[in-house]
């Protein structure tokens, strides 16, 4: 089989390059690990930042974002008491998009299968060879079948435990990393948020995120050991959980119910350079990973795509590299700002096990700091609404 992308991975980031270069007519052939379904479980982001709003819709899929999404002008930061209210919009004139990333990836597939697009599932043992050539291929097995897919140049868009990053020789990579020594336990339930805009709460007992999908569906996480399990986790101790963190008004009048997904994310802040080996380019998880406490990982793999979206057209419509020669230089100037506000914003919010009383307190300083400047509230708002692309 012949393309002129070859694209591994077919999650948002995989999905978004393909439906925008099949839009510009170039031809595109992404292959999947998983199922469909098994992508489409997955319960992940939730806030869209509006450069990300406006490559979705440059990609013909933002009509049900634009019908069901719910715009947010501002969050809160909580510590303990104090609830201190971010207006993004009346800061930077931008708002977010309420969105959840499982139905962003619905909407591309429907998107894909409307024009046809050759989305291959359950490929096994990819392979991605001669990428020092122009003519670089993929072989793959389905069905028990090894195949083959030659083509002019190859995505890595399969996420971090994909193959594409670990195919650039390890001599040849810089990596970055700092694990977190927590992670979230995320639910969703079937009942009202507890608040109208996301509330990011940092306590004595550790760190909650209020989070929804629509007016019916909430999202709420909670920190814990990384040595817990989600069978640790009753849904009554977890409701238990997430009010004590949430300011008492909150927690008070909040409507709880059964969970209808719960699941324990580890968080980490990692990079890897460069971007670039060969013809093949890496794009979002399978460049760099973000703590979800910024709400940047789905939001950096979109920016990612628009840049390499337009480097790919160029090349193949008019041979001009220039656009894929500068891709990992001009992708990592964001990433890397986006990598320092999560880091900021998971130091800022969680309790570090064993810290001292000195921590906590600048926890606290921090948050009361952003109460009484309007110059830090901006700085915050800029970089939560997403940095220009
Ligand atoms: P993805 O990992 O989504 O997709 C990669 C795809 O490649 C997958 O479908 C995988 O099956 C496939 N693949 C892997 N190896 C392959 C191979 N060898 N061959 C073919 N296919 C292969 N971001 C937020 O902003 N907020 C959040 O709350 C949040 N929560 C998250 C929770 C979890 C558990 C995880 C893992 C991530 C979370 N993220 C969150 C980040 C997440 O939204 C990612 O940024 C987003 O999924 C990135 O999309 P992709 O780059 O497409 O990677
Ligand atoms: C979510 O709704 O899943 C969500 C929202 C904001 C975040 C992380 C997750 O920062």
């Amino acid at each position: 089989m012949k393309t002129q992308i070859a694209i591994i991975g077919g999650g948002p980031s995989g999905l978004l390059l393909s439906q925008l270069l099949n839009r510009a007519g170039v031809e595109t052939v992404v292959l999947e690990r998983t199922s469909r379904s098994h992508v489409l479980s997955r319960i992940r982001a939730g806030v869209i930042e509006s450069g990300a709003v406006d490559v979705l819709r440059e990609a013909g899929v933002g009509a049900r974002m634009d019908r069901e999404g719910i715009p947010h002008e501002g969050c809160y930061l909580s510590d303990d008491e104090l609830m201190v209210r971010i207006n993004f919009h009346e800061l930077t004139g931008k708002k977010v998009m309420v969105y959840g990333q499982t139905e962003v990836t619905a909407d591309l597939y429907d998107a894909q299968d409307a024009m046809g697009s050759t989305i291959i599932h359950g490929v096994e043992n990819v392979e991605i060879s001669d990428l020092d050539t122009e003519t670089p291929f993929v072989e793959y097995t389905k069905d028990g079948v090894r195949q083959r897919l030659d083509c002019a140049y190859v995505a890595g868009c399969d996420g971090f435990h994909g193959v594409s990053r670990k195919t650039i020789p390890e001599e040849k990579r810089r990596e970055f990393e700092r694990v977190y020594p927590f992670g979230w336990l995320g639910v969703l339930s079937r009942t009202p948020p507890a608040n109208d805009e996301l509330i990011y709460a940092n306590s004595r007992n550790g760190f909650a995120l209020a989070s929804m999908r629509n007016k019916m569906l909430s999202r709420y996480y909670v920190q814990v050991p990384l040595t817990d399990k989600v069978e640790d986790w009753t849904d009554e101790r977890f409701w238990d959980k997430l009010k004590s963190c949430l300011p008492s008004e909150t927690a008070a009048t909040m409507a709880t119910g059964p969970s209808i997904e719960k699941s324990i994310a580890p968080l980490r802040s990692f990079v890897n350079e460069p971007l670039r080996w060969g013809r093949l380019f890496l794009v979002g998880d399978s460049a760099h990973i973000v703590p979800p406490t910024g709400a940047k990982g789905l939001n950096l793999a979109v920016s990612d795509v628009h840049y390499l979206y337009h480097a790919l057209v160029d090349a193949v419509k008019t041979g001009s590299e220039t656009g894929i020669d500068e891709y990992s230089e001009r992708a990592l100037k964001r990433i890397w700002s986006a990598m320092r506000f999560s880091w900021q914003m998971t130091t800022m919010m969680h309790q570090f096990q064993g810290e001292d009383s000195f921590a906590a307190q600048m926890r606290k300083s921090t948050l009361m700091h952003l109460s009484q400047s309007e110059t830090a509230r901006r700085e915050f708002a800029e970089n939560y609404i997403g940095l220009p692309y």
